[in-house]
């Protein structure tokens, strides 16, 4: 008998930005995603400091056409079913719906893209689990608002929410709020269209946009219980257990601040208050948050399950020559940790870590959890025959699932694992193709060139026969 429940939500996990190209088709409106560039003026960009808002002419935008899902899902979506998903983590573009995400009414096209898109799912009987916001916020709010340092997001986030929930309330059951919502302070761009000028305090608007993101959640999830009864909602946080350096209380108290500038979005979410550590932070930092009376009743609305993306464990050092040292790609802000080998990117690699984050977020929240990302970033060859074989990735999933195995038996209880990026797609952090995370192979390089033709790798085969044998033959 396999240590996963029965029913357990194989899958795997893709984001609309990353995967569905046709950025301006459909009525879709311009969404901050649309304008981050591959190279080096990505970073500065998703960190906040943004001089236009608009896509540069000449410069390289792989996402606008990413891997073309937009036109090719059914494909997709068959490949997906024959490895045997019983779950597909999609997120849906804001801006699809609401183009400029202001609107009074929602655009048919896109509503109707997603309905076509469910539709396919449930036809091989894998189930939707949406993401309704990953990292993209129409430009018109950043440019008229602010986003979301400004509240009145806070109700045009209800009302897209409103729509979605009863427009798909007979296809859609399992839903997540914001995608990685601790990514707010590491990319405030990326995480919620925040645009710094020069001498702002940039912690006072990052938690003031934390807070409404936060109402924006609580009010979605008492909107999807009210309407779809049958359905979880839960939230999503970029995680990862955090190491002390050494045994130096100092190390260790800093490995628990770290950790707490996560676990605080999920502390609202999943307890319904502002944890108590928030207050001495909030004053140390010189934060006052704006609150609203009927704020807290608001937040009382608590997800169902606690989604959480796993990539790698992070460390935390007091010393400053330990501090020099910090992992190259990471926006964690983590030292290297002498233990722990490390991808092409720079990401640790802790299979170990997995099972610690796992029993963490559970201790804590005492709520099921969900995998939503996990996978390794790498370059894949195609061989002369046409073969990907990517046993470096198969090994990477294979000791991350021994691990959640181990969770599982630790007592935690968890309801899927989507896998990041069953499909080759383009890179959230460096905007790259290269870098690449799928069971399938997709034809197309950095520059945009390639036949966008799909290959079944190694990885394929392997995933299939994980799901077949519901994870007992790993
Ligand atoms: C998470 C995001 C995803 C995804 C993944 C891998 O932070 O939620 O969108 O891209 O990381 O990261 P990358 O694409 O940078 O390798």
């Amino acid at each position: 008998m396999s240590v996963f429940p029965e029913g357990f939500l194989w899958g795997g996990a893709v984001a609309a930005n990353q995967v569905e190209g046709a950025y301006r088709e459909g009525g879709k409106g311009l969404t901050t995603v649309d304008l981050l560039p591959i190279g080096e003026r990505r970073f500065p960009i998703m960190r906040g400091s943004v001089d236009k808002l608009e896509p540069i002419p000449g410069e390289n935008y792989p996402s606008h056409e990413a891997i073309d899902f937009y036109h090719r899902y059914k494909e997709d979506i068959a490949l997906f079913a024959e490895m045997g998903f019983k779950a597909l983590r999609v997120s849906i573009a804001w801006a699809r719906i609401f183009p400029q995400g202001d609107e009074a009414q929602p655009n048919e096209e896109g509503l109707q893209f997603y309905d076509d898109l469910f539709d396919e799912l449930l036809k091989h009987d894998i189930e939707p689990v949406v993401t309704m916001a990953h990292f993209d916020v129409p430009v018109h709010l950043v440019e008229k608002y602010g986003s979301w340092r400004n509240r009145e997001l806070v109700s045009f986030f209800e009302t897209y929410a409103k729509t979605i929930f009863s427009r798909y309330k007979d296809k859609v059951k399992y839903w997540m709020t914001f995608n990685e919502i601790n990514m707010l302070l590491h990319l405030p761009f990326i995480g919620a269209g925040l645009v710094f000028q020069e001498g702002e305090n940039k912690k006072q608007i990052q938690y003031q946009a934390a807070h409404h993101q936060l109402i924006a959640s609580a009010l979605a999830v008492k909107a999807c219980h009210d309407i779809i009864p049958d359905a979880k909602i839960g939230c999503m946080l970029a995680a990862g257990a955090t190491y002390p350096y050494t045994s130096n209380p100092a190390d260790y108290m800093e490995a628990m601040d770290r950790d707490r500038d996560s676990f605080f979005f999920i502390d609202v979410q999943a307890r319904g208050a502002y944890p108590s550590y928030a207050k001495r932070f909030f004053k140390d930092n010189n934060i006052e948050i704006k609150m609203e009376s009927g704020d807290d009743e608001i937040l009382r609305h608590t997800v169902d399950y606690i989604g959480f993306s796993y990539y790698a464990s992070r460390t935390a050092s007091t010393d400053p020559e330990v501090l020099g040292n910090t992992t190259a790609g990471n926006v964690f802000g983590s030292v290297e940790n002498p233990y722990l080998p490390k991808s092409e990117w720079g990401w640790t690699i802790d299979p170990t870590g997995f099972r610690i984050t796992a029993n963490q977020l559970y201790d804590r929240y005492q709520k099921p959890l969900f995998v939503v990302e996990n996978g390794l970033g790498a370059v894949d060859k195609v061989t002369d025959e046409g073969e990907v074989k990517d046993n470096y990735r198969i090994d990477y999933l294979q000791k991350h699932l021994e691990q959640l195995r181990e969770a599982i038996e630790d007592g935690v209880d968890i309801l899927g694992y989507t896998s990041w990026g069953p499909i080759d797609l383009v890179s959230a952090s460096t905007g790259e193709m290269k870098k690449r995370y799928g069971y399938i192979y997709v034809d197309k390089d950095n520059d945009g060139n390639g036949s966008l033709n799909r290959i079944r790798k190694s990885s394929f085969y392997w995933y299939k026969k994980v799901i077949a044998s519901n994870g007992e033959d790993l």
